[in-house]
């Protein structure tokens, strides 16, 4: 009996301490949230894309293979993980600040995640890219948005946060969120070094320019606009296309993996600097992108579609006090999912409200299951609410209705380059009112007002 009771007193103690519930240990939070990643550069990954510091990280956190932002548009992607809301409830649908600042930061319709953490007796810490006006007018208590485009500014406002004499006195939320390798890039000579053009591979499903088919519209709806940024002309004077020929592809590619290898470095003495000052130990580490990138898939650079090079980020979490047996984790996992989480690490309550769901399962036990789909929206640059492209993603399959409602089905186990489109293969019927049924939910749930098909 007194054995079972010390033996339940361990249980407890050791369950409090790994998740954080005890009161007077909350553990801190840093949030990494690069810009523009796609999910196949990063090193663990693709092994052509050289990040040895967060691979180090990774692999003794939990990987997310399957890690999706809930829109692709940067702004819209932002409010979204602060919210914990779809862009479609919070009011932030596309790259305009003015919807944030009026819904958000003016009439308060919504608490922000440093809100929550600063509420609960945490120091809130920004730096990096905002794009949603002053941090210090949504929960930040410290930090400022900087604009260089190679984030010395951003890594210098940090490393400095972590000199303050008082620093980690509370526990802390640091939210970094670089600007690379959001173009214009123009990575240093020695990172471009470490990529020999030759060794650069273009993928699968690349093509010189996209068909005409709305799925792959990156306008307003119903029309064929192909966004690729005018300013990659930074690097190499490089042609904005599309068309883009394979051997443009090669050297944005090769500039773009230069530049996110020069993060890397980044990062890398970021953490040292926090484990030197010793506070990595009680510190939940999260990294994930805004967003995704085109690298010539389908004829498309930038983002905005339901593509996976577009929707799915690299994202892993790393924890001293996480015990696993297994460093990767194949659950489908959302941004929305990153408040509630955050909120159930640190013991706090989980307001009914917000869309997301704890993943904290997902620490305990990699196998564990939490969401049976992902959804994702894109009204695109400058669209309204109800328009746009969807998408439902389960873990084999995907669903998407396009700006136009045109209707596409990808089997992604078997096609993870989306090139075979199912839609009207009558074999897959239940299988497409499975995932019509989840977009009903999930539309009921945001208040989408796109027609239902
Ligand atoms: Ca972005």
């Amino acid at each position: 009996m007194i054995k079972s009771s010390i033996f339940l007193l361990i249980i407890f103690s050791y369950s409090s301490l790994v998740f954080g519930q005890k009161e007077d240990n909350k553990p801190n939070f840093v949030v990494i949230f690069t810009d523009d990643q796609t999910y196949r550069a990063i090193g663990y990954n693709n092994s052509e894309v050289l990040t040895p510091n967060l691979d180090n990280l990774a692999k003794k956190g939990i990987i997310f293979n399957k890690a999706f932002t809930s829109t692709p548009v940067c702004a819209a992607s932002r409010a979204s993980i602060f919210t914990g809301l779809y862009p479609q409830t919070n009011g932030t649908v596309a790259l305009d600040r003015d919807s944030f600042i009026k819904n958000i930061v003016n009439e308060n319709k919504f608490k922000t995640m440093a809100e929550f953490l600063k509420d609960a007796g945490y120091d809130t810490y920004f730096s990096g890219k905002s794009h949603l006006g002053n941090p210090q007018d949504y929960g930040f208590g410290f930090g400022h948005e900087s604009s260089n485009f190679d984030d010395e500014i951003a890594f210098e406002e940090v490393s400095n946060f972590i000199k303050k004499a008082d620093f980690g006195e509370q526990p802390f939320l640091i939210w970094l969120a670089p600007r690379q390798p959001h173009v214009p890039l123009k990575p240093a000579q020695q990172w471009l070094d470490l990529y020999p053009l030759e060794n650069i591979s273009i993928e699968k499903n690349f093509l010189n320019t996209p068909r005409l088919e709305s799925v792959f519209n990156q306008g307003l709806p119903g029309e064929n606009f192909y966004r690729d940024s005018d300013y990659i002309n930074n690097y190499k004077n490089l042609p904005a296309g599309p068309p883009r020929s394979k051997a443009i592809i090669s050297e944005f590619t090769k500039a773009y993996y230069a530049t996110i290898t020069h993060l890397d470095s980044q990062i890398g003495h970021f953490i040292d600097q926090l484990s030197e000052s010793g506070h990595m130990e009680n510190t939940v580490f999260i990294f994930l992108s805004d967003n995704g990138y085109f690298l010539g898939n389908h004829g498309l650079g930038n983002k905005l579609t339901m593509h996976e090079e577009s929707v799915r980020v690299p994202m892993f979490i790393n924890w001293d006090k996480l015990k696993v047996n297994t460093h990767e984790s194949d659950a489908l996992v959302s941004s929305t999912d990153i408040l509630p989480t955050i909120l159930n690490i640190a013991g706090l309550p989980i307001p009914e409200y917000l869309q997301g769901k704890s993943i904290l399962p997902i620490l305990r036990d990699p196998a564990t299951v939490v969401n049976d789909f992902i959804a994702s929206e894109s009204v695109g640059v400058g669209g309204k609410v109800g328009t746009g492209h969807r998408m439902i993603r389960s873990t084999e399959w995907k669903y998407i209705i396009t700006d136009n409602n045109v209707e596409l089905l990808f089997n992604l186990s078997e096609d993870p380059y989306e090139l075979d489109n199912l839609i009207d293969n009558d074999l897959y019927e239940p299988i497409i009112e499975k995932l019509k049924g989840f977009y009903k939910v999930w539309r009921d749930k945001v208040g989408d007002e796109k027609p239902f098909p």
